[in-house]
């Protein structure tokens, strides 16, 4: 390069104090997916006792039963739209949520059920809107992609890809200038990373040091366009520098590394030292719609079954039974309860009449004054 940088580019030097105490405390954090197999159980000094490890373990469960749920109902034809499922994500929302109030935001996605499910969203509301029903979260008007929950901080499903990070940091705007702690998280995917919207709220982001944590969820594809073909870096992560802040890889497929590092960004911008982008590498075990797809084939089987072995519920759970922090039994246990909550939560979505047709405009625009 012209001026002999060689590819390595400097930190800001603001910033550079940050990286290098994220280093310190999270060893490995800043490496490339290689050394992601290897991070050991425990990483970094943060206190993960077993009350945090149960909390990660049900909110993961709770988002897996419930996308299992949705695709078998979906595959069968029994709800209407588009369905883009979190299976194999869980880690991600479960350690991020562990960190978040009811008062501290999130924008998600087009793929966005384990999000509000993390966050501690209701079940029978969720599968009503899924069902179209007007029980449900927009009073079966927005369906999957458009499910919010203002009161959990819930900013909204988006269909639009790269549609949360303005109103991500419109909201951190908010927080900063009313003086409050609370954070906003922007979930995103990789192929999300390559929208110019994601790029200007990065640039306000870190200008104003908004109280914002990006999280890229990456699970190496843009619908069916794998990552090195829509992108010329592997590291979504390498995108932070060039705006002025940390980015950090973390293992997506580990809910206790996703938790340490997202609690260590989320308390840095609640300490209102700006925003962290946190790119976790994971993998979705559906396809990009549904559970089969589109028959689109643009992925080895193999490849799958490789991250099927990973499996961050599976795995979890195994961890947990081998350091005693639970029993099988327990776990079953559970299982069965919030199997239970989600039987009950599917009759009452479909028992639940659709919105009537004198309901069509409401709710749908945004005038001044409130929403009509
Ligand atoms: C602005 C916009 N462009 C294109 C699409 C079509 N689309 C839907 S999902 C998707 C892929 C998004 O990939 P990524 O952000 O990595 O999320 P993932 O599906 O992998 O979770 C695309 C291109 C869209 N919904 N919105
Ligand atoms: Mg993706």
């Amino acid at each position: 390069m012209a001026d002999g940088r060689k590819g390595t580019y400097p930190v800001a030097e603001t910033v550079a104090p940050v990286v290098a105490e994220y280093a310190r405390r999270l060893p490995g954090c800043l490496t490339a997916p290689a050394a992601v197999d290897s991070i050991p159980w425990r990483r970094s000094d943060m206190d993960v006792n077993r009350e945090v490890l149960l909390d990660l373990h049900y909110r993961m469960l709770r988002i897996r039963l419930f996308e299992e749920e949705a695709g078998k109902l979906s595959e069968a034809g029994r709800i209407p739209g588009a369905l883009h499922l979190y299976v194999g994500e869980e880690a991600v929302a479960a350690g991020v949520m562990a960190h978040l109030t009811d008062a501290d935001q999130l924008t998600s996605t087009h793929r966005g059920h384990g999000h509000l499910v993390a966050k501690g969203g209701d079940f029978k509301k969720m599968y009503a809107e899924l069902f179209g029903r007007s029980t449900g979260y927009c009073k079966g008007k927005g369906g999957s992609m458009h499910i919010a929950d203002v009161d959990l901080g819930m900013l909204g499903a988006n269909g639009i890809v790269g549609g949360g990070p303005p109103i991500a940091i419109g909201a951190a705007f908010a927080n900063k200038y009313r003086g409050t702690r609370n954070v906003t998280v922007c979930f995103f995917g990789d192929g999300a990373s390559n929208e110019g919207t994601f790029h200007e709220a990065a640039n306000m982001a870190a200008l104003y040091r908004l109280p914002v944590v990006f999280v890229c969820e990456n699970n190496g594809f843009g619908e069916f366009t794998p990552q090195a073909k829509h992108q010329a870096i592997r590291d979504v992560a390498d995108r932070a520098t060039s705006y002025g802040m940390p980015g950090l890889i973390v293992d997506g497929m580990d809910a206790v590394a996703v938790y340490e590092s997202a609690g260590e960004a989320i308390e840095r911008a609640r300490r209102g030292e700006g925003p962290t982008l946190l790119e976790a590498k994971t993998y979705r075990f559906f396809d990009h719609v549904g559970v089969r797809g589109m028959g689109v084939s643009y992925r080895a089987d193999e490849e799958v079954l490789e991250w099927r072995k990973r499996d961050p519920l599976l795995s979890f759970e195994q961890k947990l039974v081998e350091t005693g922090v639970t029993d099988q039994g327990s776990i079953n246990a559970l299982r069965e309860r919030v199997l239970f909550e989600i039987n009950e939560a599917i009759t009452f979505a479909q028992e639940s009449p659709f919105p009537d047709e004198s309901q069509l405009l409401e709710d749908v625009y945004a005038v001044s004054g409130g929403v009509r």
